[in-house]
């Protein structure tokens, strides 16, 4: 899978995905990351990106020009890719919303604005405005590699066979089970005994419980859809 990041921090991009997971997939060559630097694609010889706005207000705004030279010029090679636009206004990411992109998208080009905002004419060349969640953050860029990230460890063959997606909270509908290693006891601090039982079947249901607990406790709101048998399980804990 290919990811293009527009961008006027291409530094913050290319330092994350050197690391972990995303660094080593893009060395099986499973993931192509390329970054675009929207100054180079200015113009007007400050390289400026942004001007006042129309109307009067606070803070600049991001000019169409670069955008659409910058969409133009990878779009000169006719292959087809997802075009995002990240901003607060976007709808909502989600773990499905991974998935889909995941399974449906070989190309996405991630935009990211600073600023107060990006010209609304952008828009016009996007296929999709996307926000990481209800909260306001000073660029694209954080969002671009939350998308790049959570996509990436979907493709088979991303993660490590000792790393499991499907493992992972959310994947599930829940969120993950509390996990322990060594040392057995830190300052009085013991590891639950079922874990070290050796009983596969006990574990997993320990495992289970305390997923459905974590839940109920902090995201009451994802224990919609529970099967019968988690269903019987959550009765139990209350
Ligand atoms: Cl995609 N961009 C910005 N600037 N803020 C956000 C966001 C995106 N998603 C949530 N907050």
């Amino acid at each position: 899978m290919k990811f293009e990041v527009l961008t006027i921090f291409p530094e913050i991009i290319e330092c994350y995905i050197k690391h972990g997971v995303l660094g080593k997939a893009l060395n099986k060559g499973i993931v192509e990351v390329k970054v675009y630097n929207l100054r180079d694609f200015t113009s007007d010889k400050h390289k400026k990106v942004d001007d006042y706005p129309y109307g009067g207000g606070a803070g600049m705004v991001m000019q169409i020009e670069p955008f659409y030279n910058a969409i133009m010029h990878l779009k000169a090679d006719e292959k087809p890719r997802k075009l995002v636009l990240l901003s607060p206004q976007g709808r909502k990411f989600t773990q499905k919303l991974a998935q889909k992109f995941m399974e449906e998208s070989k190309a996405m080009v991630l935009i990211c604005g600073r600023y107060e905002g990006i010209d609304e004419r952008v828009k016009a060349f996007v296929d999709e405005e996307v926000s990481i969640g209800d909260y306001v953050l000073s660029g694209g860029e954080l969002a671009a590699l939350v998308i790049i990230d959570s996509v990436v460890r979907l493709i088979p063959g991303a993660l490590g066979d000792e790393l499991s997606a499907v493992e992972d909270s959310f994947m599930k509908g829940f969120l993950d089970y509390p996990h322990y290693t060594r040392p057995e006891d830190f300052k009085g601090m013991k590891v639950p005994e079922v874990l070290l039982s050796g009983d596969h079947k006990k574990i997993a249901l320990w495992r289970k419980r305390q997923a459905l607990k974590n839940t109920l406790k902090n995201r009451p709101d994802l224990l919609k859809n529970l099967s019968p048998e988690d269903m019987r399980i959550l009765k139990e804990l209350c």
